[in-house]
């Protein structure tokens, strides 16, 4: 069935699904590591890609295939390739784009691992990187060298929300020539579609909205055209990156409640930022759907919804950010994000602790800053157990 003209809830549903021999009406899992050649002439045409056979699941397998699909049409994108983590689709974008005297330009606050194994792995290949506060676009542009090849950036960036204008950046990349890549996961394509700017790839932690259940750990990432995606799918399938079939099942599973999951997460997140803006002992929040957040126009321009994610610190800094964490109940000291259950964490001993503290502090992640996924549950049941736990401090 052709998905292309369907609305976004319906493609959640619809898209990457294929007929198999028993009309099954969701994706059956191939959990299969190897798949049987008709014979010797069928299995050649299959490796010199003349034939459309699977070989071996860590080149193909038609679940996997199903989500890359999936995907690809929630992104506006050519199509997906999906990986074994969101860090395995960072490292797959990086290993395929970027050589030896290769410069890239990023967001600061990055997910910390994304900007760690560039600055401490890949600087031993000899690429160089340079990571400013991408909120502002003179900062990408004085930050570009003769040998800048990517700009790669994170909005809204974790942990600190700041957001990065898309069209500016695509501009930017544009005039200089240069591949560009976003970091969709704290949106999903639900509340917002880089490709739809002009970005080449997207990619996400599929282990967060996406999946939406904290039950498996992914990646995923979606190129504007077939070119790009070829230039990916070898560099994943030869560095391992490969999800597996029953991870790629739960994805397709838990999307299907993409948006209804994230209208109400958003719902919540929205009382919960108002409930924090308006608490005496909160010194600041920052939750693109508040008026206060620096980027409050450009996040209603270029996002559908204001998301899940809050960025908030005590008066009383990290110590009473410590109190606050181990006094809650119902909301779960844990790191990760994006699922249904809500999640408190600390990114500067937790997250984000790889990162050295000058670079974490540049990069406006405070020792003071306390992250919060917001999830499903009865806001008011969220709202009093944060109630409780700030009258602990
Ligand atoms: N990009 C972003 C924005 C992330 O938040 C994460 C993980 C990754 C990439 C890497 O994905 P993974 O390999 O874990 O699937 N973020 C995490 C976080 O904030 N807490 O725990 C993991």
């Amino acid at each position: 069935m052709d998905t292309k003209d369907l609305g976004f809830d319906s493609k959640l549903i619809h898209a990457g699904m294929f007929d198999d021999q028993f009309g099954s009406a969701t994706v059956p899992i191939y959990q299969t590591s190897t798949f049987k050649f008709k014979n010797a002439d069928h299995g050649a045409a299959c490796f010199a890609g003349e034939s459309d056979g699977y070989i071996y699941t860590r080149l193909n397998n038609p679940t996997i295939d199903s989500l890359e699909k999936l995907v690809a049409a929630l992104e506006n994108g050519y199509r997906g390739i999906a990986t074994s983590s969101g860090m395995g689709a960072v490292n797959t974008i990086y290993s395929a784009f970027l050589k030896q005297g290769d410069h890239m330009v990023s967001t600061a606050a990055v997910y910390g691992p994304s900007r760690v194994v560039m600055e401490k792995h890949y600087s031993k290949f000899g690429i160089e990187s340079t990571y400013v506060n991408t909120s502002d676009p003179e900062n990408i542009r004085k930050a570009i060298r003769k040998n800048t090849r990517m700009l790669y950036i994170e909005t809204p960036a974790n942990p600190t929300m700041d957001i990065t204008d898309l069209e500016e950046v695509v501009k930017i990349a544009r005039e200089h020539k240069l591949i560009t890549v976003a970091d969709n996961t704290f949106c999903s394509p639900y509340l917002q579609k880089p490709i739809d700017y002009g970005f080449d790839i997207v990619f996400h932690s599929i282990t967060k909205f996406l999946n939406g259940h904290a039950d498996i750990v992914g990646g995923v990432i979606v190129s504007r055209d077939k070119p790009l995606d070829e230039l990916m799918r070898p560099v994943m399938i030869n560095l391992g990156c490969n999800m597996d079939p029953h991870q790629a099942y739960m994805v397709i599973r838990g999307l299907k409640t993409l948006s209804v999951r994230i209208d109400r997460s958003q719902e919540n997140a929205m009382h919960i930022a108002q409930f924090l803006e308006g608490h005496p002992k909160v010194k600041w929040v920052k939750y693109p759907g508040l008026v206060s957040h620096p980027q409050y126009v450009l996040a209603r321009k270029q996002m559908d919804g204001p998301g899940a994610m809050i960025s908030f610190e005590m008066k009383d800094g990290l110590c009473a950010g410590k109190t606050l964490m181990d006094r809650v109940k119902l909301c779960i000291l844990a790191v990760s994000l994006g699922g249904v259950e809500t999640l408190i964490q600390h990114p500067a001993s937790m997250t984000h602790s790889k990162m050295d503290k000058e670079s974490r502090e540049r990069s406006g992640i405070t020792d003071g800053l306390v992250r919060f996924s917001v999830g499903i549950e009865n806001v008011e049941d969220i709202i009093s157990d944060l109630d409780q736990a700030m009258k602990c401090i």
